[in-house]
């Protein structure tokens, strides 16, 4: 099986995940899944980034040691994934110690072929970007990404990379390599910027602490610059053993996916550490857009933030994945919008593909008591044109998927859904039962649980939880992804006998006069800015009078809390899956639970009051938002809710008195 090594960029943690964050995991995920339902033994990485200079001062401002204030950031980038259904295989930090040992063996190995020297560095530094800048790219004395941030000006003796020793070498490597840099328009850009000529880099930093210090027979007294570490992350990532010429199973990297803005660090610098070092160069780095909100690049520096999980919260994340695949095209720049956010929602998920799924099944339901019809060899143009849309689309989708487009195998595959939805109109099945043709009528049905099938499959990258929801809804076994796509796509041997569902409609139509989105309330951006301008501590939000984190301030009376601190538990149904007793503790019990969009496992102290098989199928309610802990060893994600008495001699589960869908949010 070919191996498919896939990476994105590790965030810095000096503030909150942003929308424009979310984007690339999203896409990069995208493409992962794709690839392993393509066949490829893919490997998923992504992480954070954590020595820069902004985030020290950040863990200052809010008054934690960096490294407190670094697990409690990259805890909540992990935790924004996980709700994002990023199916990374490693969550990497520069704080790991493999990844340390890892950057001294590449500074070792460079050192050691002569490309590392010591000099005397002096010089602009913008420290939102952590990146020297040179005094021809100023306008107006400032940097031209950060406008509203003034840049240091830096003086130290420390250790020089030998980068001008590679333009023609990275020139050549370029050129016979036109997968290398894309898409075209930014490997352009970067050869045009290497023909003017490049000069030696500083790759250490004598004023700080807070890194990976050089190696011991070098100088230790230096710390690695941060941007030379953190490139470094893919290859510990790929399980790098330093002191060998072992890169790991997963080295050359096939993909880095990366935003347009760092093209620079990851299509000069990193190949150029690479070949200094003697480690082969990766295969391709994808330079995507940006994410704007109003025209404006996300960013938290300018204060222009978007928080994904709020999104998540009020919609799932399946239709944020959705809408930022379609609205962010290929390599471009896509503008986020709540009401295109809800449009899309409405039109694209609730209607076309909700109402397909929901028509399908209920029409099953009513003409052949929910069993889908085996072929009866009734076949007529129709048909052959629905067959032959399903052919033509897994065929495109697959090509657009392989040449990273996910936005244009997004509408590729839509268009199998609205041809699905016109075989309907079409082929008219209410007049087929009317007329007595049963065996025209389960051709049809049998065609439609097909296209959909097929289509779930191919979204089953995109929109993962929903993909299960349909592939279990139309009572097939295992999961979409389990399927081969490889091209062609053939089910035909899975659907005699299924039996279909129905339940709630998949996606509920969002009313759009009474929504929270036109309402204005997650306009998170115009918050971000206002936070900006009071000029308060934190942008991550950790200090004791952090907005973020600790509400209003001051209560007036002691034992109410305002409806603002009520909003922040987020309170939801769940049903219980599984349930067992936790080995060797008398009074607790695992469960696994759905949240609709999500299955967790929880721990709760409730073994005395119920049988663990009593709580198979109950519909609870949980506190979704609370920190993971360890609870004797075994990990809770939440909380459930039970009323007891003082004594706690008896005990009830708060359930609901009936039926809500899964992940109904409590208020
Ligand atoms: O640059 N739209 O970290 P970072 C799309 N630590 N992508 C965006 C975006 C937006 N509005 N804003 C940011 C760093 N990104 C370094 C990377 S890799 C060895 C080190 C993307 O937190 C950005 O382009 O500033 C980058 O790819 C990623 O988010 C992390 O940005």
């Amino acid at each position: 099986m070919a191996k498919y090594y896939i990476t994105t960029a590790i965030d810095y943690v000096n503030g909150n995940p942003h929308l424009g964050h979310a984007y690339e995991k999203i896409g990069a995920d995208v493409i992962a899944r794709f690839k392993r339902l393509a066949g490829y033994d893919a490997f998923f990485l992504t992480g954070t980034d954590e020595h820069s200079l902004n985030v020290a001062r950040q863990a200052e401002a809010e008054g934690l040691s960096t490294q407190e204030f670094c697990d409690i950031m990259s805890g909540r980038f992990r935790n924004a994934w996980d709700k994002l259904n990023i199916s990374y295989d490693r969550f990497i930090r520069t704080t790991d110690q493999d990844h340390v040992a890892t950057v001294q063996d590449i500074v070792r190995r460079a050192n050691e072929r002569g490309y590392i020297y010591r000099g005397t560095y002096s010089g602009y530094y913008c420290v939102s970007c952590e990146r020297f800048i040179e005094k021809g790219d100023l306008i107006d004395g400032k940097c031209p990404f950060h406008p509203s941030r003034e840049p240091e000006w830096v003086e130290e003796t420390n250790y020089f990379f030998a980068l001008s020793e590679f333009q023609e070498p990275l020139l050549r490597h370029i050129q016979e390599h036109p997968d290398f840099i894309l898409p075209a328009a930014r490997r352009n850009e970067v050869v045009n910027r290497i023909k003017e000529g490049l000069q030696d880099v500083s790759v250490s930093r004598s004023t700080l602490t807070w890194g990976v210090p050089f190696p011991e027979e070098i100088d230790d007294s230096q710390v690695v610059y941060v941007w030379f570490d953190a490139l470094i992350n893919y290859l510990t990532g790929a399980g790098y053993t330093p002191g060998t010429d072992e890169f790991g199973k997963w080295w050359p990297a096939d993909l880095h996916y990366i935003g347009k803005d760092i093209t620079w660090f990851h299509c000069v610098i990193w190949p150029a550490t690479l070949m200094a070092a003697g480690v082969p160069l990766p295969e391709t780095i994808f330079g995507h857009g940006f994410v704007t909100f109003k025209g404006a690049k996300m960013s938290k520096s300018e204060g222009i933030v978007v928080d994904p999980l709020k999104v998540v919260d009020s919609l799932g994340a399946d239709p944020l994945r959705y809408y930022l695949m379609k609205v962010v095209p290929h390599g471009q720049d896509g503008d986020f919008s709540f009401e295109g956010l809800a449009e899309a929602y409405n039109a694209d998920l609730a209607n076309d593909l909700g109402n397909l799924v929901n028509r399908t099944t209920a029409m099953i339901k009513k003409y052949f008591k929910g069993q889908v019809p085996s072929p009866t060899g009734v076949y007529g143009p129709l048909d052959e044109e629905l067959k032959a849309v399903e052919e033509s689309v897994a065929q495109r989708a697959h090509e657009m998927m392989e040449e990273l487009d996910p936005t244009s195998a997004l509408s590729e595959i839509w268009r199998l859904i609205t041809a699905a939805n016109k075989y309907i109109e079409d082929s008219a099945p209410w007049v087929l039962a009317r007329e007595g043709k049963r065996e025209s009528l389960a051709t049809v049905m049998l065609n439609l649980v097909e296209a959909i099938a097929k289509g779930t499959i191919m979204l089953s990258p995109f929109i993962p939880y929903s993909s299960q929801r349909i592939w279990d809804i139309l009572g097939l076994q295992g999961k979409p992804e389990d399927i081969r796509w490889d091209g062609n796509l053939e089910i035909s041997s899975l659907l005699p006998g299924i039996c279909v569902t129905q339940t709630g409609p998949l996606f509920p139509r969002l009313d759009m006069e009474s929504s929270d989105f036109t309402k204005g309330e997650f306009h998170l951006a115009e918050l971000a800015k206002e936070k900006k301008k009071e000029g308060k501590p934190g942008q991550a939000g950790l200090s004791a009078k952090s907005p973020q984190d600790s509400g209003k301030g001051d209560k007036k009376v002691a034992d109410l809390i305002s409806i603002d601190d009520f909003a922040k538990l987020d309170l939801r149904v769940a049903e219980v899956i599984t349930a067992e007793r936790v080995e060797g503790t008398d009074k607790l019990v695992r469960l696994e639970i759905d949240l609709g969009c999500e299955k967790r496992q929880i721990v709760a102290g409730i073994a005395q009051f119920y049988k663990p098989e009593e709580l198979v199928g109950k519909h609870i309610v949980v506190v979704a938002n609370l920190e993971p802990a360890r609870i004797r060893g075994v990990e809770s994600k939440g909380m459930l809710l039970a009323g007891s008495t003082e004594d706690r001699s008896e005990l009830a589960i708060i359930t609901v008195d009936r039926p809500l869908p899964k992940g109904a949010k409590v208020r």
